[in-house]
């Protein structure tokens, strides 16, 4: 009879520990609290029980009361300890009987037991320790108050051992062996199989037959919560039979000193599923999906009204052109106007300070529902706790977010919508200029002529262009105002471009800061949580050793 092998050596329960270690800070404030709370207590115990090494085999007996458990412990012990005054009607305080081998006491007081009973004084100890192969040096037996008598100190106490043995062995008889409570405790340990033993007591009672049938019965029950490699034995106190079955599959495990790594790993594993559970079943969503955060992100714009911004830029832009490159006799009547950017205290003229029309409130409605929007859409196929948790983390302040991107606009507007004038301005101007000036010299040569002729003077001779016969002073005039008018046009032609090209920096400047703004909120936010998600799951899947 052997129990069941997890078959891994203390290097994987090392691994396994560090990274449930890693996944309970991750878990904190992210799975039910107590959950994680259980982990971290594992934790704890399997670092404290480390340190005790594994040259002492913690196996402790379990079970209802009147089972025969200290009956149990008296036949392994050889000697009925009760005449040392030990023994109770009930065990109401665990015993623990150590054989040989190294001191003890620094387990036993770690397990707060401080009824002891050392067995290798024992006459009896002798009939186990004669041979080698059934050798239980390095054994500390528990003899366990019962889980089921009115008095719950007995049951506290029962868990709290059940919690640090390292080997359960569970004691019962034909008429118990069906008890609810204990496959309660069963189903709840059926991760525990490697270091679960289940022992039918009382067999004298019972014909062969009856034996068989429970003993098949109470296997059934077992695999059925979940333990179907554990070892069961039939025995009796009262006859010694199968006391050294039971014996040497004590013998054995004391031997491969690989009990105490095989429980932690049990409970590693149990806890890690519990978590895992509770992480939902996974997705791969990792990340925001781009499409959401693009989504996101053009809600945001169109709420930011960067639209009034680029609106103002490509205004200013014409009216700032037509100031320089229009026709030069019709400009001042461009000034009459206020410059469209000044009006929004932004590009030149602007205090520095942002003054842009605060967000209108459907502007802000927009805002928060474009987040809620994009919220939905991740949340959607996540299972729970994730749809809450997310919506927590990608909800912003929505002052902040409104101020950001009230900020973000003016600060793209001013970068790009003020200053810098095209170089063909100058030129373009120089060249008004100068047809201006020649009409004004036409005009004014025109005029003295006038003027000549009115006073009657002898006729200046004006002269001609060659060939043509138009005289010079008119053709000034005329060409000059002529050119002026049509170079103006054409001019507008390119400034409506220019202004156009203008507008849409400014937006593509104001869509990449909006973006910047929806990631720094909303999506980095979340991201940072999902990543963590998938961390976890990925820990806890290293945590349970494979089990999953
Ligand atoms: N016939 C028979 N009686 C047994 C056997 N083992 C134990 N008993 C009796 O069962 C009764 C209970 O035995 P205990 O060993 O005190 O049982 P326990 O499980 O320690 O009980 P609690 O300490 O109350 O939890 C005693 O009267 C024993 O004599 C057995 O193999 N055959
Ligand atoms: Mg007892």
């Amino acid at each position: 009879m052997r129990l069941g092998r997890f078959g891994r050596d203390p290097v994987d329960l090392a691994d396994q520990l560090a990274a449930l270690g890693e996944a309970v800070d991750l878990a904190t404030d992210r799975l039910p609290a107590d959950h994680v709370e259980q982990a971290r207590a594992i934790i704890t115990k399997a670092n404290d029980r480390l340190r005790h090494g594994t040259n002492h085999t913690l196996v402790a007996l379990l079970g209802a009361t009147g089972s025969g458990k200290s009956s149990v412990a008296n036949a392994l012990v050889g000697t009925n300890i009760a005449t040392t005054g030990i023994r109770r009607p009930t065990t109401s305080s665990t015993l623990g009987c150590y054989w040989g081998g190294d001191d003890p006491h620094p387990l036993l007081d770690w397990l707060e037991v401080p009824n002891r009973h050392d067995v290798s004084g024992e006459p009896g100890a002798a009939a186990g320790a004669h041979s080698p192969a059934s050798s239980l040096d390095g054994l500390v037996l528990l003899d366990v108050p019962d889980h089921d008598s009115v008095e719950v100190g007995h049951r506290l106490e029962m868990e709290r051992i059940a919690r640090h043995a390292d080997l359960l062995v569970w004691v019962t008889d034909a008429e118990k062996y069906g008890d609810k409570a204990m496959h309660d405790y069963l189903r709840r340990l059926s991760h525990h199989g490697a270091v679960t033993a289940m022992v039918l007591n009382k067999v004298d009672l019972l014909t062969d037959d009856d034996v068989k049938t429970c003993l098949a019965d109470l296997q059934r029950l077992m695999a059925a919560d979940g333990l179907p490699g554990a070892p069961v034995l039939a025995v009796s106190t009262a006859t010694g039979e199968g006391i050294p079955g039971l014996r040497s599959l004590l013998a054995e495990t004391v031997a491969e000193r690989s009990a105490m790594i095989e429980r932690l790993q049990a409970d590693v594993t149990a806890t890690s599923l519990t978590l895992l559970d509770d992480l939902g079943p996974g997705d791969g969503l990792n990340q925001v999906p781009s499409r959401v955060t693009d989504q996101l992100a053009a809600e945001l714009v169109g709420a930011s009204g960067i639209a009034v911004v680029t609106d103002a830029v490509a205004a200013g832009h014409r009216r700032d052109a037509a100031g320089r490159v229009g026709w030069p006799f019709t400009r001042w009547a461009r000034r009459l106007r206020p410059h469209p950017l000044r009006r929004l205290h932004l590009g030149r003229g602007s205090s520095g300070l942002s003054s842009l029309p605060q967000l209108s409130g459907v502007q802000l409605a927009r805002s928060e529902n474009a987040v809620r929007q994009a919220l939905a859409t991740i949340t959607a196929e996540l299972p729970e706790p994730w749809p809450d948790r997310i919506s927590e983390v990608g909800t912003p302040n929505h002052a902040l977010l409104n101020n950001q991107l009230d900020a973000v606009v003016s600060e793209a507007a001013r970068a790009t919508g003020a200053g810098r004038t095209p170089r063909w301005w100058a030129a373009a101007n120089a060249l008004q200029m100068a047809l201006a000036v020649t009409a004004v010299v036409g005009a004014v040569w025109l005029a003295l002529l006038a003027f000549g002729a009115y006073l009657r003077l002898p006729d200046v001779p004006t002269p001609d262009i060659v060939d043509t016969g138009i005289p010079y002073p008119t053709a000034m005039l005329v060409g000059g105002l002529l050119l002026g008018v049509v170079l103006a046009a054409v001019f507008r032609q390119l400034v409506a471009l220019g202004s156009r090209r203008r507008a849409t920096a400014v937006r593509s400047n104001a869509e990449a800061a909006v973006v910047q703004v929806a990631r720094d909120l909303v999506v980095d936010p979340v991201d940072r949580e999902l990543a963590a998600r998938s961390r976890l799951r990925e820990l806890l899947t290293t945590a349970t050793g494979g089990r999953r």
